[in-house]
Order: C-alpha cells, then sequence, then structure tokens
C-alpha cells in the first residue's frame, strides 16, 4: 500500500465545475453516467486528468465527445489518468456498479431495504469516475431512476428540481445542488421511506422546511431528533451567527452505517442509533448523544460544507471545530459542568492512550495509507480542545470574530488548519505561531508542578515544567503554550486574591505557559494555599501536583470550580486504586484509604450538588484510564484493587445506595432534562453500589424497577445492576423477558447485545454464543460494535490470561477484513496498547497482531493499523 504525505500536497490539473449524475438501479446491478465540467487549472503545468475509480465496470468513457479507448489513458487499482490538451472540457462515463454487494458501506450500498451512500472519505470514487479529493469544489445535479413500488423516495443533495414517471413502473428524481461542493459530501437515497415534515424560520425570516425519513417501522422514533434539529439551528444564528442555506433540510436513519452521521449537504445520512430515539427504547446518554450528533452534523453545514479541508490532513479544521460546536451546544441546553466531565472522561478514556501509544499522531497527521484510518480521538476530541485552547486564550468575543472572518473569508474554499488559526490571530493579534505546535506535535504534554511558601515574604511560588513524552516519528518536541486556568484556596476553601507579574489574566483566571520551565511568584499570601490547578481542564495534559490524600479531600469539598472538585476526587480513586493494586502485586495488605472513604459518604449526602454531580463524582475511573496511569499493566492486580474499592464503598455504605435508591424514585412521565437525567443517573449507580452489597432487598428492587420501568433509562440501570450482581437465575430471566419483548426494535436489539458482551464475566464462548443468535450480523457495523467492541471494552473478560479473549477479536478482525475493512480496521486499536502489559499478555498479544497481519488478502485499512500497532 501506497503512504500518502501532507508535504506532497499539489493542486488538481483541473477543476470540476459542475458534474451531471444520473444513478440508475436495477435489480441486479445499477448504471452511472456522469458528465463532468472541467476547468483547467491555470497554477499548475501537467496537463494529466486524473479520475478516482474503484468497483466499477466501465462501459464507455468519453472526452468531449469522443469515445476514449484503453490506449487513451493508464489506469491503476485507485484511478486512471488521461492527458486533456483542452483547458474547457466536458469528461462523460458510463459505468456499472453493484451497490447490493457492497458490504464496505462505502459508496453507494444497500442498508435494509434501501439505498444510500456514504462517501467521506473516499466512497465517492466507488460510485463514478471523480477527482475524489476535497479540494475540488464542484455544483452537483443528480438524477436518480429507479423502480416506484420498492423505492418510491427518491433523495439526492440541494432542492428537487423534477420528477416524474418512466416506463416499466420506473420514476425518477432530479435534484440540484447550487453550493460548491466536494465529492465526499455528496449524497443519494433511495427507497420506501416514511416522512415527517417540520419547519424552521431562519432569523431573516426564511422558512426552511424540514423532513426526516425512515423506514416505516421506526416512523414513531423521530421527534426527539427533529426537536433537537431545530435547538442546533437556533444555537447556531444565536452563537456564531450562522443561518441555514438551502430550503430543505433532511435527514435519512440507516441500519448498517460505519459512522455516526455523516453531514451531507442538505442530507445527513444517519447511522439508525444516533437518530432514533423514543423515551421507551432509549436512554438518557442516548438522546443526549443524539441530541449532540444532529448538533453536530447541521453545524458542519458552516464548519466543513461552506468552508471545507484542502485536503484529508486538514481533517481536524472541520472535525475539531465541529466537536468543540457540539461541545459547546449540549453545555449550554444542559448543565456545563457534567459536559466537560464527560468530555474529559472520554479524552482520558480514548485519546491519552491514542497519545500514549504505537498510533500516536498530531491532529493534523503528516502521512496516512488510508484515511479511515484517521477518524480518530486525537483528530476529533483532541482538535476540540486545541480549538477550545484558542477559545481559552483570545476570549469569547474575539474568538467569535474570527470565526466569522474564517466563514466570510473561506466561504466556498477548501482550506488548512492554518488558515483557520490565521484568522484567530488577525482579530486578536496575538502571534499563535508557538501555539500550532499543538497541530504538529503528537503526545500529549506533562505538566509537573512544584510549590513553595516563604511566610516571611508572603510570598508564594509554583514552578511548572512541561515535558511531552517521545511518539512515532517524533523524539523531541519544542515546549508548547498550555493555558492552566488555576485558583489559590485558603485555608476556608475560598479563592485568595492573585497578585503575580507571570502572564496570568484575572478576568479568565488563565495563566499561559510558554516554556520548559516556569516560575511564577504570588504575593501577598499570609498562609500557604491550596493550589486549584488547570480549571475547567484548560488545556489537554496530564498536571502533576503532589498533593496529599487530604488536600485533594478538601480540594473535592471546597473548590469553586465544579470541575475541580470532580477531578480532585477523580485523583483519590486513582491514587487508591493504583496503590492497592501495586501493594497487591507486592504480596502486601491492600487498605483503602479512609480519606477516600470519607470523601464518597460526603459527596453521597451532599444535596447541595446536583445529582448528575454527584454521579460524576462517585464514579470511578474505568479500566481504560487505569490501564493508561501505569507504566507496566498487570490486569489482575488492577482488576483486584478496582473491585476491592468498590466492594468498600458498597458495603461501607450499603445503608446510603438504599435509601438514595428508593429517594430518587421517579414520579410522573418521562422528561429529558438536566434534572431528571441527573436523577435517574444517581438513582442507578445508587442501585448498582447497593447491589454490589449483596443486599437480597436491592435485587428485589431492582426486578421490581426493570419490570415497572417507564422509560429505558430506568430499565437499563436495573438491568445493568444485576448483571453486575451474583444472580445468575435473575439475569437469565431478564435478559430472556428482554429479547421475547424488543426483538422487533433494532436499537433494543443492539442494546441486548450489549449490556451482555460488556457484563462482568462474560466469556469468550458466551462472546461466540451470542454471534450465533439471530440477532447478529457481521454485515452490521452496530451489531459488530455492539458485540465485539462492547466485549473488547469489558476488559475484565477480554484480557483473561487464556488468551481466548484476543483469539476471538483477531478472528473476527481476519473475518470483517473481506467484508467491511474500515470496521476492521477499527478494531485492531484494542491491542495497541500491548507492549504495556506484563511480559505474558505482552507476548499473546504481539503474537495475535502477527496473526492479523498473516492473513491473506489483507486490506490497506488493517494493514496499517496492525503494522502501526506492531511498531
Ligand atoms: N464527517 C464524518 C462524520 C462526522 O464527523 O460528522
Ligand atoms: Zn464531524
Amino acid at each position: 500500500p501506497k503512504t500518502i504525505y501532507l508535504k506532497d500536497y499539489q493542486e488538481p490539473a483541473f477543476w470540476v465545475e459542475h458534474i451531471d449524475l444520473t444513478v440508475r438501479i436495477f435489480e441486479t446491478h445499477t448504471d452511472v453516467e456522469s458528465h463532468l465540467t472541467l476547468k483547467k487549472n491555470p497554477n499548475i503545468a501537467s496537463r494529466d486528468l486524473v479520475l478516482n475509480g474503484v468497483d466499477q465496470d466501465i462501459i464507455e468513457l468519453a472526452l468531449d465527445g469522443q469515445p476514449l479507448t484503453q490506449s487513451d489513458y493508464r489506469r491503476d487499482e485507485e484511478s486512471l489518468t488521461l492527458t486533456c490538451d483542452r483547458d474547457d472540457a466536458r469528461f462523460s462515463s458510463l459505468t456499472r456498479i453493484r451497490p447490493q454487494d457492497n458490504t464496505s458501506l462505502e459508496g453507494l450500498y444497500q442498508s435494509g431495504s434501501m439505498y444510500c451512500t456514504q462517501c467521506e472519505a473516499e466512497g465517492f470514487r466507488k460510485i463514478t469516475f471523480y477527482p475524489d479529493r476535497p479540494d475540488v469544489m464542484a455544483t452537483f445535479t443528480t438524477r436518480i431512476e429507479a423502480d416506484q413500488t420498492r423505492f418510491p423516495v427518491l433523495l439526492a443533495n440541494g432542492n428537487p428540481v423534477d420528477s416524474g414517471e418512466l416506463d416499466e413502473g420506473r420514476h425518477f428524481a432530479t435534484w440540484n445542488d447550487p453550493f460548491p461542493k466536494p465529492s465526499y459530501l455528496f449524497a443519494m437515497v433511495a427507497g420506501n421511506l416514511s416522512r415527517k415534515d417540520d419547519t424552521f424560520t431562519t432569523r431573516s425570516g426564511r422558512e426552511v422546511a424540514l423532513r426526516i425519513f425512515v423506514e416505516p417501522q421506526n416512523a414513531h422514533k423521530v421527534d426527539f431528533a427533529l426537536e433537537s434539529l431545530k435547538k442546533a439551528m437556533r444555537w447556531d444564528e444565536d452563537t456564531y451567527g450562522r443561518e441555514y442555506d438551502l430550503d430543505l433540510f433532511m435527514i435519512v436513519a440507516s441500519d448498517y452505517f460505519n459512522m455516526g452521521a455523516m453531514e451531507n449537504k442538505g442530507l445527513n445520512i444517519f447511522n439508525s442509533a444516533a437518530v432514533l430515539a423514543t423515551p421507551d427504547t432509549s436512554n438518557d446518554l442516548r438522546f443526549e448523544r443524539i441530541e449532540a450528533i444532529v448538533a453536530h452534523e447541521y453545524f458542519h453545514n458552516w464548519s466543513g460544507n461552506r468552508v471545507t479541508c484542502r485536503d484529508w490532513f486538514q481533517l481536524s479544521l472541520k472535525e475539531g471545530f465541529t466537536v468543540f460546536r457540539d461541545s459547546e451546544f449540549t453545555a449550554d441546553m444542559h448543565d456545563r459542568a457534567v459536559k466537560r466531565i464527560h468530555d474529559v472522561v472520554d479524552l482520558r478514556a480514548a485519546q491519552f492512550p491514542e497519545d500514549n501509544g504505537p498510533m500516536a499522531h498530531p491532529v493534523r497527521p503528516d502521512s496516512y495509507i488510508e484515511i479511515n484510518n484517521f477518524y480518530t480521538a486525537t483528530v476529533y476530541e483532541k482538535g476540540a480542545e486545541v480549538v477550545r485552547m484558542i477559545h481559552t486564550l483570545v476570549g469569547p468575543e474575539l474568538f467569535r470574530k474570527g470565526s466569522d472572518l474564517y466563514f466570510e473569508r473561506f466561504d466556498g474554499q477548501a482550506v488548512t488548519t492554518d488558515d483557520f488559526v490565521a484568522c484567530m490571530e488577525e482579530v486578536s493579534g496575538r502571534d499563535l505561531t508557538q501555539f500550532k505546535r499543538w497541530y504538529t506535535q503528537a503526545g500529549t504534554p506533562r505538566v509537573t508542578v512544584t510549590d513553595h511558601f516563604d511566610s516571611d515574604t508572603g510570598e508564594y511560588r509554583l514552578t511548572f515544567r512541561q515535558s511531552c513524552p517521545p511518539t512515532p516519528g517524533q523524539r523531541e518536541k519544542d515546549s508548547f503554550v498550555i493555558p492552566i486556568k488555576m485558583g489559590l484556596l485558603d485555608a476556608d476553601g475560598n479563592d485568595l486574591p492573585i497578585r503575580t507579574d507571570a502572564d496570568y489574566n484575572p478576568d479568565t483566571q488563565v495563566l499561559t505557559l510558554t516554556d520548559t520551565e516556569t516560575r511564577v511568584v504570588f504575593s501577598g499570601v499570609n498562609e500557604k494555599p491550596i493550589p486549584s490547578l488547570l480549571r475547567d481542564f484548560s488545556a489537554p495534559v496530564r498536571l502533576q501536583f503532589d498533593y496529599s490524600d487530604e488536600q485533594l479531600a478538601f480540594l473535592a469539598k471546597n473548590d469553586a470550580n465544579g470541575f475541580n472538585r470532580w477531578d480532585a476526587v477523580q485523583q483519590l480513586y486513582l491514587r487508591a486504586i493504583l496503590g492497592m493494586s501495586e501493594d497487591e502485586r507486592m504480596g502486601k495488605n491492600a487498605q483503602v484509604p479512609s480519606a477516600l472513604l470519607d470523601t464518597v459518604a460526603s459527596i453521597a449526602g451532599d444535596t447541595e450538588l446536583t445529582p448528575a454531580i454527584r454521579t460524576a463524582m462517585l464514579s470511578l475511573p474505568g479500566y481504560a484510564i487505569l490501564k493508561d496511569a501505569v507504566d507496566e499493566i498487570y490486569m489482575e492486580n488492577l482488576v483486584a484493587a478496582r473491585k476491592a474499592v468498590i466492594n468498600a464503598i458498597a458495603t461501607r455504605y450499603r445503608d446510603i445506595w438504599r435509601s438514595l435508591t428508593e429517594g430518587l424514585a421517579g414520579r410522573g412521565d418521562y422528561e429529558f432534562t438536566a434534572a431528571e437525567a441527573g436523577r435517574r443517573s444517581l438513582q442507578g449507580l445508587a442501585l448498582w453500589y447497593w447491589l454490589k452489597s449483596g443486599d437480597q432487598a436491592a435485587f428485589d428492587f431492582a426486578a421490581d424497577l426493570y419490570h415497572h420501568a417507564g422509560n429505558q433509562t430506568d430499565r437499563g440501570n436495573a438491568l445493568r445492576a444485576v448483571l453486575a450482581g451474583e444472580d445468575h437465575a435473575l439475569q437469565d430471566e431478564l435478559l430472556e423477558h428482554f429479547y421475547e419483548r424488543w426483538q422487533d426494535d433494532t436499537q433494543m436489539v443492539e442494546q441486548w447485545l450489549s449490556m451482555q458482551s460488556s457484563a462482568p464475566n462474560i466469556g469468550a464462548a458466551d462472546i461466540e454464543n451470542l454471534m450465533e443468535h439471530q440477532a447478529f450480523d457481521i454485515k452490521n457495523p452496530n451489531k459488530v460494535r455492539s458485540v465485539i467492541a462492547g466485549f473488547a471494552m469489558n476488559v475484565e473478560s477480554f484480557h483473561d490470561e487464556t488468551g481466548q479473549g484476543y483469539e476471538l477479536v483477531a478472528d473476527m478482525i481476519g473475518r470483517l477484513n473481506g467484508i467491511n475493512p474500515q470496521i476492521a480496521a477499527r478494531l485492531v486499536t484494542i491491542f495497541s496498547d500491548w507492549k504495556r502489559f506484563e511480559p505474558k499478555r505482552r507476548a499473546m498479544m504481539e503474537s495475535t497482531l502477527k496473526t492479523i497481519l498473516a492473513t491473506p488478502n489483507l486490506s490497506p485499512d488493517v494493514f496499517e493499523m496492525t503494522e502501526r500497532a506492531l511498531k
């Protein structure tokens, strides 16, 4: 496979001004006719017209109406190249594809009863010959022809311009998209779909028609997404001044989908799991996720579609910015501190480990083999953190000015992360040259902080030292610009006034570090304070300060910053679990620290904290975070230590968990609000602890809650708690009941699968059985994710000492390699921390990776990921 480098980027020799596309769907095949209006790019001397195309049978090709024969062009696996002597030319092609056999779910494919597309990143080349690169922006006219009975609904980007009947029971629809766009934003759908309509009036008074299309059995599941869409449209007007541009905005739900959703111009296509919701079938987390994804895809209309990426190395230009936007949207809609906590948990659980292993890459990578492998936590979530830091450094007003400038200056263009940052520099007058290292240097910086107090002079000094570990291809790192939001707490827990000559902004409480070492002197300090550092997680770094347990307990109780209160408790948990794990390994008697247990009791009883914050503070760090925090992973010891902490918390406070569970019972109908979701989450967690204490009354309560739940949040909380306990008869009974009741509901079946794959004590053999179940379908990514990815995240089971978990997942990767390489490649990341395990698992995981690498006909996707993992 070929490696592509950012440094080799060149504009194409020809632009496409317009494409006229006709897609004729037949029972056994689909014919695609396309006509490209080409224009020579005067900046490039070459006259090579390079058209990407794969998995297509050529019927005829023509240039300016002259048929082309094989000697007229050069062909390789991914493209054909011909010489075009005219500056204005028209390239035509007629090719044949087979969407019904397309299991990669890229390009045009069959999903259930419908046909739909996924073109990002490089799926359009599976539909027709085209310069399939994001810097080529064209207007599209799309005509679809298909059987009228089987496919009554025919959709494409833009506005409907024509439709009518054809012979033999067929019909057509023609769509025109007036906004130039890259081919990755192309979409079309043909199906028997039910439709729900709504409208949105933009702030300038234009009425936009909103339509959601779903397969008929899902017609009752669209209201929440429609409401979310309208909220997102309003928010983008209010917060960014961005108005929707077409007269029609459509969403289609597809059961077979590799990603969460896709922002195709005017025609978003969603994974059904990311759009369909009812209180009876979706839990609160799912509601929040759907609201965020609907918003994310909608926000792309500006940050991604109107202004797009010049090349795929710039992916974070649209993804990092858009994740930042959707994260702020959720914070505004619900609870800002809780949203920040959830984002940081995800970052630490997914992105930090990525940055800490062989898959580490910069937010703007330098090279790739398969771009699909770079839709990563680094490009998305760390990319969003980088945008957030710019927001923090320049402040909200200038950030908005910078984004206005960016959208205005680059509207209709394909640009780079440098262009984005340049706008922020221009409006703020701030030089962000050093800051841009966040885009080019991989790895999570470490910031070690020490302090010194001089009571004679009333000076308190903090010394910050930053470093960044080596990552693949980058041994040495230059220092980063790191905004540290901070405060100093006095003995009563109040913030002291800050007096310092350092680069500290009193309005935002932000201290900006630029050097490897920074000494900051605070004057007028009468007593030694406790520093509260990295408030709101103001930079994606690992900050280390040598707090005592008592100081952490103090911060957990008193810090004015909600995020840091939570983080102080997390440090207590982490420290306790890691300490106990190490004690265990050394054969010492491991004790749960009393500061931790006291803190837990005080949080559980603190009714001044919202239930949602209490849930977050009472939730232990997961294994992804624990594994990432140690140099060498000893799974048995980590598991034993984490369980011991849970058991101590559960049994010591059994009465608290019981009274919380009972006291937090819901009244009235389900409402998806921050307050109600918080209440349900705390009840779910309390029930889980109560049940972990082994109290029979808790099992009875859970069974009762399961059977009488009026919504899926409560039902799921009850079932998850039962699955975490030891009553196997009750587990079987509820699981059987669940499937019986919900087997016709795809989203519920997916949850049924993932609750089992992530339950404690599940083994590889159970997973094999689950894959034999009629509910499983290896060609459906959601089912694969529910069972296989769920199992792989279930580290207690996946890392079983026999290595059977590894074998099972490797076997799946081998099978998926030929079916859906994108999904197969994603699963490889599960093994990427193999080098950090103790010798036995390390050897087993390495050999598993080598087995994967030896798979016959390995796709470039899986090859690239496995090779990187092994390095
Ligand atoms: N662009 C791929 C899906 C998303 O990030 O919105
Ligand atoms: Zn996106």
